[in-house]
């Protein structure tokens, strides 16, 4: 979070304070992701921070889109909310949370989530219902980890028979690597498996349903699972554009490449230019910016079936 500082002096004229008073530490800083922070509240709980920054093929890019955090935030809450499985979500009121000034307040205002700090199981639990991304890349060029459950002439985006659990590990260099079914059950074993496995699927069945039924394909998504006192918890931004490929249905053509729901349109942008998708990405126009934030509050209100500004408002 910008704008944390440590321990400010109290300067008191008269018997007005005229400074913002600071006497305690701002929160420890726990972990940084490409778009998301984690900060400390207490032994047992971390505040979640979406950031608005954006990657686009793999690049963080120079300008935020305003709000693009407090979406995801909302989309998180939203499916939590719409799950009803054992998750890590404490609440999104901050007031209790030690060390914050009102500016952390304003920029904090519905991106934030205190969550329950958990024990974080070192396996990405993807579930995949249609054949995109790295998976058709091993499947195109000849199986890999994640297609060894496939039958053969399946074509890209191609919907699957049925929705495979593709666990991968996040590697050193942040990408993740998709693991066999037979290296995961070494490193978790196989109770643990067959229960991530068991969840993931059913998570990834009723979300592919409810987002269907507004005509939103979810071809895949990303889960994590961590413990705390012994209970499996559902952690991390959950069916978020982030974590999820969000398709609108009426673009999906078997055989295709299918433009994604929110990042589309600032990837044809950056098409138009020259870059060579190597840092540093060229600097986005205002009216990039805007219509990418446009894109994802749209994404938000079709899949919430709500407005991203009654959320808002909700936020204080
Ligand atoms: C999640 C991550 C990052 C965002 C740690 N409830 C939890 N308890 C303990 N640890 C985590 C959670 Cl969610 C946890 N991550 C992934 C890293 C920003 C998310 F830097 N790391």
């Amino acid at each position: 979070m910008a704008g944390l500082r440590a321990g400010h002096v109290v300067v008191v004229v008269g018997s007005r304070a005229w400074a913002t008073l600071r006497n305690v530490p701002a929160p420890r800083h726990i972990a940084s992701g490409k778009v998301r922070e984690i900060y400390e509240v207490d032994d047992e709980r971390l505040l979640f921070v979406a950031t608005d920054r954006i990657s686009a093929y793999d690049v963080i890019l120079n300008q935020p889109i305003p709000d693009k955090g407090r979406v995801l935030t909302g989309l998180s809450l939203h499916f939590f909310d719409f799950l009803e499985t054992p998750n890590h979500l404490v609440g999104t009121d901050l007031s209790d949370v030690p060390g914050l000034d009102d500016e952390d307040l304003v920029e904090l205002r519905g991106r934030a989530m205190v969550v329950r700090r958990a024990t974080v199981i070192p396996v990405e639990c993807v579930v995949r219902g249609y054949l995109y991304g790295s998976s058709w890349r091993e499947y195109r060029n000849g199986g890999g980890p994640t297609t060894e459950h496939l039958p053969g002439g399946l074509r890209l985006a191609d919907r699957l028979p049925e929705p495979i659990f593709t666990p991968a590990t996040k590697e050193a260099s942040g990408h993740d690597e998709n693991i066999t079914e037979a290296r995961t059950r070494e490193l978790i074993g196989d109770a643990l498996y067959g229960e991530l496995r068991e969840r993931s699927i059913d998570i990834y069945l009723r979300a592919s349903a409810y987002a269907a039924a507004k005509g939103v394909i979810l071809a895949d998504t990303k889960f994590e699972f961590g413990f705390a006192d012994d209970e499996l918890l559902l952690i991390d931004e959950v069916l978020t554009p982030d974590s999820s490929r969000y398709w609108p249905a009426d673009q999906w053509v078997p055989g295709r490449d299918v433009p994604s729901f929110d990042k589309q349109y600032v990837r044809e942008w950056l098409d138009t230019t020259s870059w060579d998708r190597t840092p540093p990405a060229p600097d986005l126009p205002p009216e990039v910016v805007e219509g990418t934030r446009a894109r994802y509050i749209e994404a938000f209100d079709r899949i919430t079936g709500t407005s991203f500004d009654s959320y808002l408002a909700g936020k204080r």
